[in-house]
């Protein structure tokens, strides 16, 4: 089979031999009895790491978000989040779908960061029983459409502190709060204190095969762990993947800063190329988002397919490159020669 260097997202890679060990002997018990020893280190060692009361294991960022926004919510009750936020572009409309939710969208700036001031007027009045009720701010770090732009921390605070005025839940859309740390050295644990409930995926950057984790208090987890049941997400010798997890936390964060160096040179080559457009103050962590000045997206996507590189899609008639760690710097100066081959000949 055609090797590719498959930049489509981080979501692509594969076990490592050592996480696959770790899977291979991974104790395990019925998690649904929650006799799982594999499944209960990881809900701990998560919690721990996140500074939260408890966690728990999900099967997908999607489930681990969606759950979340049922827990802090009535059905017909309102989210606000930033128009390119995951949960609204890419979940399905599952907000809606399985919990009666509707979504107040914000335009954040081009990093997809809003601020406080912003929001302020959208939050309804509790006495205005005829409109939807403001129960929730989201937020997403890093921004994945916005292209992995990390919201700064004060930032973050300040809308925290709106939340607490008005009685607002906090989520947080933390699938890669580890390129965040990472990249600022802000502690998962210290982006989390904001939060009443965060998602993080293993399954991206982190390398895991499959899972994500959501953390809060105890009593949060207790009514999240219902409604992952419910949503048949109860698993059962589920240790086999939670050991991959494990592995993950405990392994692969650190080494998400190669991931950004791959994206720094992919991002610098690519400013370098006349026919690019790209904005090289939004290439923060591992994503790299860029347009064609005489070329549509699909197209050029198809004639890099053609070549060995594969290259996924982000806005309209925006190109999206993802670093991870199945693709070597190597990989990255190939992939910038077969760019600047096709936009040149
Ligand atoms: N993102 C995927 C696609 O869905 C776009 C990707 O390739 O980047 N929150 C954020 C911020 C995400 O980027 C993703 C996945 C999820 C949640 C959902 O995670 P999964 O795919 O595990 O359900």
């Amino acid at each position: 089979m055609k090797k590719f260097i498959d930049l489509r997202s981080d979501t692509v890679t594969k076990p490592s031999e050592g996480m696959r060990k770790a899977m291979y002997e991974a104790e395990v018990g019925d998690d649904v009895y929650k006799e799982d020893p594999t499944a209960n280190e990881l809900e701990e060692y998560a919690a721990e790491l996140l500074g939260k009361e408890a966690a728990l294991f999900v099967p997908s960022g999607v489930m681990g978000n969606q759950i979340c926004l049922n827990v802090l919510t009535s059905p017909g009750d309102e989210v606000i989040c930033e128009k390119d936020a995951h949960i609204f572009q890419y979940e399905s409309g599952s907000p809606a779908m399985l919990s009666g939710l509707q979504l107040s969208l914000v335009e954040g700036d081009k990093k997809g960061i809003f601020t406080a001031t912003q929001i302020e007027p959208l939050i309804r009045p509790s006495s205005a029983y005829y409109m939807a009720r403001t129960r929730v701010i989201e937020i997403e770090n890093t921004h994945n459409r916005a292209g992995g732009t990390i919201n700064p921390v004060e930032n973050i605070q300040e809308i925290f502190r709106l939340a607490k005025k008005y009685n607002l839940f906090m989520h947080l859309d933390g699938a890669r709060i580890w390129n965040a740390y990472v990249e600022t050295g802000i502690s998962p644990a210290k982006y989390a204190s904001y939060f009443d409930s965060v998602s993080c995926c293993l399954s991206k950057g982190l390398g895991a095969p499959i899972g994500s984790i959501i953390a809060g208090s105890k009593e949060f987890i207790k009514e999240a762990y219902r409604v992952r049941k419910a949503w048949g997400g109860g698993m059962r010798q589920v240790g086999i993947i939670a050991a991959a997890g494990l592995y993950a936390l405990k392994n692969n964060i650190e080494r998400l800063k190669e991931d950004h160096q791959k994206a720094k040179l992919l991002a610098y080559n690519l400013s370098q190329l006349k026919t690019v457009n790209i904005d090289l103050e939004l290439v923060q962590t591992n994503i790299v988002m860029f347009s064609l000045v005489n070329m549509k997206a699909e197209d050029f996507i198809l004639k890099c397919k053609d070549r060995g590189l594969l290259l996924g899609t982000g806005k309209v008639g925006v190109i999206r490159a993802v670093t991870h760690m199945d693709v070597t710097m190597q990989e990255i100066e190939k992939a910038c020669k077969i760019i600047e081959d096709i936009l040149t000949e």
